[in-house]
């Protein structure tokens, strides 16, 4: 059994190719790094890689992690600027012992060190609609901007081994050297082959705030479908959230766990999510709010 679930319509055409491949018996770590890959290529995009919107400074800060559910192991990036996809330096890190989590100038300096590629990742597009924010914004102050569209990829392969990926340019406006939940093992993301995987795209500050994605693999791991543990990890979340801090931001999850059963769950009016597996053709699914 394979299957591959990601966050966003916009994973559509990585997931078709990662989809194919998948079916052939290609391993799950290619399929789900070249899927994201993919997403983080396509300027149009404003929140992931190339032409993702920059912080209140002006620079493109962007966040990324891989995670392998066989051995566990993950790399990830934050606030990496100017270097081509993100998801490939996580991904490399994973492969280290040491220093699974690099941020700011040192992921630069590492990643650069690999001989991975310095591209301008600000395109014109994405500086104009910085300098229009920047003055609708005068006379308020700056603040960030509530979109969000972190590209979350599950895949499972024939063999049984799962991994997850994730990368974003985090929120539009955020200050400089802000992480979110994507590059944060147990909230933006998590893996474990022997049970399942989950990510999680919305509001960071308060996605973490839930350890997301760990505690959806956990329920998965205690007994609960995919389905059960998104809707239950997402409105439990929000219903504390209320309660307790008197706001919530927008959550949205996908899950799989190893037989290639899905799930997914949000809280905002409709989100879409791209799914295919050895039994479900790929579709585009758009979830609506169920609680
Ligand atoms: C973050 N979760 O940086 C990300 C934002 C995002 O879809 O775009 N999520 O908080």
């Amino acid at each position: 059994m394979w299957g591959i679930i990601a966050t966003w319509r916009m994973a559509l055409e990585g997931v078709t190719e990662s989809a194919t491949a998948l079916a052939a018996g290609k391993p799950v770590s290619t399929a789900v790094v070249d899927a994201v890959a993919t997403v983080e290529d396509f300027p149009f995009y404003k929140s992931v890689g190339y032409g993702g919107l920059p912080t209140e400074n002006g620079d493109v800060e962007l966040d990324a992690a891989y995670m392998d559910g066989d051995t566990l192991a993950f790399g990830a990036v934050g606030n990496l600027v100017d270097i081509a996809n993100p998801i490939r330096v996580a991904h490399a890190l994973s492969r280290q012992r040491y220093n699974s989590l690099l941020v700011g100038q040192g992921a630069r300096e590492w990643a650069l060190s690999q001989g991975f590629t310095d591209k301008t990742m600000l395109t014109d597009r994405a500086l104009q609609h910085y300098r229009k924010r920047c003055r609708e914004t005068l006379d308020k102050g700056l603040s960030p901007y509530n979109g969000h569209d972190t590209v979350g990829i599950i895949g499972l392969d024939n063999h049984g081994s799962m991994s997850v990926a994730t990368s974003t340019s985090g929120l539009f406006m955020k200050k400089r050297g802000r992480l979110g939940d994507s590059p944060i093992i147990g909230s933006g993301f998590y893996c474990d082959s022997e049970t399942g995987a989950a990510t999680a795209t919305g509001v960071g500050e308060d996605l973490m705030k839930g350890c997301t994605s760990y505690e959806i693999v956990r329920r998965m791991a205690q007994g609960m479908t995919p389905q059960q543990a998104a809707d239950s990890v997402v409105f439990e979340l929000e219903d504390k959230l209320m309660s307790r801090f008197g706001r919530v931001g927008d959550l949205s999850v996908v899950c799989m766990n190893n037989k290639g059963e899905f799930g997914a769950a949000t809280n905002i009016k409709t989100f879409s999510f791209v799914v295919a597996t050895a039994r479900q053709p790929l579709t585009v699914f758009r979830t609506e709010r169920q609680h």
